[in-house]
């Protein structure tokens, strides 16, 4: 006769191989801008049951959980030998986010974790918690992770055990499993989130996207996505940071914004992938919005389509931190497909598909904010009418 944990063992197997082997589909007609998935990607089922479980019948008879996963969202992606490759947050039962590497063979299903997580060497300061790593392959040669690394504000009175200060986590290797850790960037501003490399030199320069703030949580007098240059990764400061996409009243970036995974080069400018929050009545929203810049001028807008690109939708709309659509990794496949792999309300990690050609005429042709709503009428009108003429319904 199986013992308990024998039975539970097959249960809990055949439950995850399931998962596992899925078939992911697109859902059809979409937008035809992108197509979302039926299923999330990752989720914390889908993280190993030998990270979860002592697999030992004699110190784990009931084979309970004993190192819980609560989330896997936030990542940032890269296609890696042939795979691609997102490099996930997960967020322990223990509120703790690490990093960790899932595989898949078509970008859409059967991602799998590396067998153990990314160790994230520390600084002398060392971090109280990690997230949301953009990878980026620099035309140096190194890949590098940046990440938000965060640590108790010391300024503030013992009472409050909440403060915390974010800035800028930097690392580098190349196989994705040994890291080289890499002081945190230095800027003037008192805290720093979302912060991306730019693939390419600029000026002979490492070019960075910036989102100075004020507070943990509230942007204050700083927000908006900035752009810096600094000579070296080494000891990274960035003297002067001028901001290219700036809040806004009555936008779906009005709150906060933050740049997303690091741009996509194309002919026709640089790609931007980034989320905007704005406030409601139940709390803070936030959607994901495309922008292009000039070739020449990294810190020239050319082209913003009107309100957001991507928001949660149903179930995606409730989690940890309900509301919320986030995005740092995207992957640009050979055939001009991509994987925009974006996370729902802090929770689970989906995809959208669209094409580079897609993405750019979206940028392009899409009408852009008039910033009143007598504005969005006059752009509704003109849709209108024109479809009119090829309705051949005059009316
Ligand atoms: O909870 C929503 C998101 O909040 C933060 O983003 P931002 O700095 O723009 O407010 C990040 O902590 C992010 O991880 C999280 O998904």
């Amino acid at each position: 006769m199986s013992t308990v944990f024998q039975q539970r063992l097959a249960q809990l197997e055949a439950q995850h191989q399931d998962l596992i082997q899925t078939p992911n589909q697109a859902i059809v007609p979409g937008n035809g801008i992108f197509e979302r998935y039926r299923n999330p990607v990752l989720t914390a089922a889908h993280t190993p049951l030998f990270w979860r479980y002592d697999l030992n019948p004699q110190t784990n008879p009931h084979l309970m959980e004993r190192f819980g996963i609560n989330a896997v969202f936030n990542a940032g992606a890269i296609k890696w030998q042939g795979k691609y490759v997102v490099a996930a947050r997960v967020e322990g039962m223990d509120r703790k986010s690490f990093f960790a590497i899932a595989e898949s063979p078509n970008g859409i299903d059967q991602f799998q974790f590396w067998d153990y997580p990314i160790t994230m060497p520390e600084t002398a300061d060392p971090d109280t918690n990690v997230y949301d790593l953009r990878l980026v392959a620099h035309e140096d040669g190194w890949i590098y992770g940046l990440f938000c690394s965060e640590r108790k504000d010391l300024s503030v009175p013992a009472a409050d055990t909440s403060s915390a200060v974010a800035q800028a986590g930097m690392a580098r290797t190349k196989d994705l499993v040994n890291w080289e850790r890499l002081p945190d960037l230095k800027t003037a501003s008192a805290q720093q989130r979302n912060v991306v490399l730019h693939p390419e030199f600029v000026n002979g320069k490492y070019a960075f996207y910036t989102r100075p703030q004020d507070g943990f949580i509230s942007t204050g007098t700083g927000g908006g996505i900035g752009f810096g240059l600094a000579d070296n990764m080494d000891n990274a400061v960035i003297e002067s940071e001028t901001i290219i996409h700036e809040r806004r009243y009555h936008t779906v970036y009005e709150v906060k914004n933050g740049q997303g995974p690091a741009p996509i080069k194309t002919d026709r400018g640089w790609l931007h992938l980034a989320h905007g929050v704005r406030n409601t009545a139940a709390g803070l929203r936030y959607v994901l919005y495309l922008f292009m810049t000039d070739l020449q001028d990294l810190t020239k807008v050319i082209h913003q389509p009107a309100g957001y690109f991507l928001a949660p939708e149903g179930a995606e709309r409730v989690g940890d931190v309900s509301n919320v659509a986030f995005s740092n990794g995207w992957i640009l496949d050979d055939d001009g497909t991509v994987f925009i792999y974006y996370a729902s309300s802090d929770t689970r990690l989906h995809v959208a598909t669209s094409t580079l050609d897609r993405l750019v005429d979206y940028c392009i042709n899409t009408p852009e904010d008039g910033f009143r709503s007598a504005a969005s009428v006059e752009t509704l009108k003109a849709i209108i009418q024109r479809n009119k003429i090829e309705m051949k319904d005059e009316r």
